[in-house]
Order: structure tokens, then sequence, then C-alpha cells
């Protein structure tokens, strides 16, 4: 049994509401949660109040950069832990659970050194006897809501800075993949945060997650999730006017000049896509590949996906893991049957795997539609799962204006052998990520976040801690007199 973590206890929730947690490998259960309800979201936002109006306050960004830096040793000495609880939850391989906990680790010592490097700005008032600064303060309580695909990974690009600027905290994890953040939760009551600065809430999003982004005492929420539910969480933000931060994923342009080496462009071109089976929001899910070299570049594209080897992410062979869930893979294979039917044409996949070993797990074959253009639905929606599509152009201006044409804006990459050429291609794509001649990497130190519909805000880098700040000019008359504005 898990449970909630509200004002420094691990508690029920209130009215002793559970749920279950399943492996999607094999839709067995992994383990029983307390469900919160509106009570406990009451409850652990008084606490985060209670905890922004007292003693943390005070704190100073030494005690703080302390406290992230001994999670991020936590994290590396729990390391093999975390990655198993992740892959059984998530699904992914333990190899890339392993890769997010070291990514994880990261940010928390990136911000842990950023944290006390800026601490505001003397200004100069242009008058005499006037001393005018700027400093930065912590936003107050904030909401932070994570996705399923990255648990582990995505709660700590909003906690990380959150804490460094001050701020107390209440986060939802997915109700799909909370295992890996009540873990962590558990290393920073080991690290002895004190009550009430961290709260764990879990639940379901249109319920524990929209009581906490309708509370009244939440002063900044920041979501990273679907669309649609980021559309809602804005529009709750509005009433109290809250400050919000949105990461919306995207539907990634991945664009292929001829000339760049075969093998690297095709094998980077897998990962873009496949790496997770897909559901990562930065998934170079459209390929838009040069007249040139598009035949034989599609052809060792759905060949090599034929052979990506499926299985438990706990096995070291297995490449790529099952989906999240039974509804997600649904979702999918709608879409699947959407590009069939919008004249797509299939080059591998599109089926469940035959494997009997495979058949409970929430599975579905890597997938690649050629012969794709701009208006079919399968290449403008995410759909966030193994489904590769391609469409191919001849000029420069062309790859251009395929890889702007979507409503998201989160990442794309250009492969190229013309540095000009790379240059230009990466400069004129409204993204908020650009890769020349590589797919996926991320820093700590650089903002990530999207143009258009994939957001608004930036995590990560120091744009990334900024969300968590208020700026507050200090102007201050050491020799004051009066205005005589007035005369009466
Ligand atoms: O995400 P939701 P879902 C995309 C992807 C996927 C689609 C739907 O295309 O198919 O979103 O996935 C919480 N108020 N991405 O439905 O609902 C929920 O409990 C407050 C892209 O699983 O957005 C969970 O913690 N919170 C994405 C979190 O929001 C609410 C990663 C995300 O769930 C809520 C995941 C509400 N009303 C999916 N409703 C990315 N950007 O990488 C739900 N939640």
């Amino acid at each position: 049994m898990r449970y909630l973590y509200i004002a420094g206890k691990w508690t029920e929730a209130a009215d002793g509401g559970t749920a279950q947690t399943i492996n999607p490998f094999d839709a067995t259960p992994l383990d029983t949660l307390a469900e919160a309800g509106t009570a406990d979201v009451d409850a652990a936002v008084a606490a985060a109040r209670e905890a922004f109006d007292g003693p943390w306050r005070r704190s100073t960004v030494t005690d703080r950069a302390a406290l992230l830096a001994k999670i991020a040793d936590l994290l590396q000495r729990d390391r093999e832990q975390l990655a198993h609880t992740e892959s059984l939850d998530t699904g992914k391989t333990v190899n890339e659970a392993r890769a997010d906990v070291d990514d994880t680790t990261a940010v928390f010592r990136y911000y842990a050194g950023v944290a006390g490097a800026d601490a505001g700005r003397v200004v100069d008032p242009g008058r005499a006897n006037v001393t005018s600064r700027i400093t930065h303060e912590p936003v107050g309580v904030c909401a932070l809501i994570a996705p399923w695909n990255y648990p582990l990974l995505q709660i700590s690009w909003k906690l990380a800075p959150a804490l460094a600027a001050g701020n107390t905290t209440v986060i939802k994890p997915s109700e799909l993949t909370p295992l890996s953040t009540v873990a962590l939760v558990g290393l920073f009551e080991e690290a002895e945060l004190p009550p009430g600065v961290l709260n764990l809430l879990l639940g379901q999003g249109g319920t524990a997650g929209q009581a906490l982004v309708a509370h009244p005492g939440v002063d900044l929420i920041s979501f990273t999730g679907g669309l649609g539910t980021g559309e809602k969480i804005m529009a709750a933000a509005a009433r109290g006017v809250r400050r919000v931060a949105l990461e919306l994923g995207g539907k990634n342009p991945n664009i292929v000049f001829d000339g760049t080496d075969f093998d690297t462009v095709v094998d980077n071109a897998l990962t873009a896509a496949f790496l997770h089976s897909g559901q990562v929001c930065s998934a170079g899910a459209r390929l838009i590949v040069q007249d040139s070299l598009h035949d034989s570049f599609v052809a060792e594209l759905a060949a090599r996906a034929d052979r990506i080897r499926l299985g438990s992410g706990l096995d070291p062979q297995t490449e790529c893991g099952p989906l999240i869930s039974a509804a997600h893979r649904a979702k999918v294979e709608r879409y699947v049957q959407l590009g069939l039917s919008e004249g797509a044409d299939l080059l591998a996949g599109g089926q469940r795997p035959p494997e009997p070993n495979l058949a409970a797990g929430f599975f579905l074959r890597p997938t690649v539609f050629a012969g794709c253009h701009r208006e079919m639905a399968v290449v403008q929606d995410e759909v966030f799962g193994p489904v590769v599509t391609v469409e191919r152009f001849s000029t420069e201006e062309e790859a251009i204006r395929l890889g702007n044409d979507t409503a998201y804006g989160l990442a794309g990459a250009v492969w190229t052998a013309d540095a000009g050429q790379a240059e230009r291609v990466a400069g004129a794509l409204r993204h908020g990520t650009v890769w020349i001649n590589d797919y996926h990497p991320y820093l700590p130190q650089a903002e990530w976040g999207g143009f258009g519909k994939s957001g608004i805000g930036r995590e990560l880098g120091p744009s990334g801690l900024d969300e968590y700040q208020e700026k507050k000019h200090i102007y201050h008359n050491t020799s004051p007199g009066p205005t005589h504005w007035f005369s009466g």
C-alpha cells in the first residue's frame, strides 16, 4: 500500500479511497494506492501554505541548494531500485529507466548549483540618494502535475526549481505511474525536508487533479500532459489569475536531407520515433525525407522497425516495452486505422505482436506509414505511440514549410551534411528545441518547452527557475523629503 504524504506524514485518503496500479507488461496489479479526494487536496494545500508562511520562508538559498544536492546523492544511491520501479510501472526498458534516474540526478544537481547564482540585480535609479534593486522571491504554493511517460524526470523538472526558489509544493503524479514519485518523496523525508514543503497527492486527474488546480490556495500550476487537459488547466488558472506553465507534447518533424551517412540517419530515425514506444513528447513521429533518398530510406526504416524486439522492460534483450494502458493502445490503434483509411501505405507494424507471452500486455508493433501528406490526421495529431509517418520533399523551402505545418512546436530535427543548410533550416523551424544531426538529447542547463500548442513557459535552464520566482523592485530613498506636489 502507498500513501499520500501531507504535512510530513504518510496518510490514507480521508474517505479511505484506494486504487490499483498495474504492470503494463501483463496487466497484473503492482500496488494499492491511497486515492486522494477533495478533503485531502484541502489538507495538502493548507500544509503547503503553512510551511510557506513558516520557517521555510526564512530558509536560505544555501540551505535549499544543499537539500537538492543531497537528493541527487540519494537518487544515485538508490539508482537500481528506482530504475526497477520505473521500468515496472511504465513498461520502459530498465536501461532507459536508469538513464532517467541519471537525468533526474543531473537536474537536481543543476538547480542546486544555480539556485544561489543570481540573487537579483542593482539598477541605476538615475537620481541621488536612492538605491534600487531587483530581488527574487518565491511565488508561493505550487501545484505540480506530471504525466506517465517520464514520471520521475518530469516531476523533478518542476520540483527542483520550485524548491530551489523557496516555494512549497503539492505534487500529483499520474494515476498510472505513481510509484517512482512515492519513492522520491521518501528520499525527501530521509533528507529531513521540513513538513508541508512537499506534499504528495495520489489520485485521478478528473478528481484530485481538478480539485488541486481549482484550489484558490494554489498560486502557481505547472503541468505536463495532454493538450485537452492543458486547456482545462489554463482555464482553471484564470480564476484567481494564478500563474501557469504548460508542456503539452508535440508532433515533431524529423527532416532528412540526402547526403548524410545512411546508416546513422536511419538508426537515429528509429530511436527518434520508437524510443519508449513513441510515448515521448518530443518523439520524431513525423519524418520528412528528401525525394532522392526517400525510397531506400523508408525500405531500410521499415525493415529495421520489423526487427525491434518487444518484451518486458526488465528483460535486457527488450528494445521496446508495452504502451502504458489498454485505453492508450486503443487510441493509438484508432490512429493506425485512420492512417489506413486516409490512404497511407503501411510498411511495418500496425498489429499487436503475435507472441503469446506478450498477449496480456498493451503491446503494438512499431509502425511505419509511408506515402503520407500534411492533411492526414495521423500526420497532424499527436499519436503518442509507436507510429511514424513519412512525407517527402524536394527543396529546402518545402522541407521548412512542412516542418512548420503543425499546430504544435515542441521539437524538431534536421539531418544534413551542409552546415549552411543546417543553420538556415534550424533558424526557420518554429519549435522550442531543434537538433542538428542528432535527436533527443536535452541538457538541464538549456531551456525546454514549446511554441504554439505545445505549451507556455519553459522548463530547465535559468528560465526554468524564473517560472517559480516573483521579481520585486525595492526602491530605497536614503534621504527623503517633501515632494511639494500638492500645495495645500
Ligand atoms: O494525459 P493527461 P493522458 C498526451 C498524449 C496522450 C494524451 C492523453 O497525446 O495520448 O496526452 O494522455 C492529470 N486537472 N500526453 O490522458 O490527462 C493526470 O492525472 C488536473 C503528452 O494520460 O493530460 C496526470 O497526472 N490534472 C504528454 C496528468 O494530468 C489532471 C505526456 C497528465 O494526464 C486533469 C502524457 C485535470 N482535469 C500525455 N486531468 C507530454 N506533454 O509529454 C488529468 N490530469
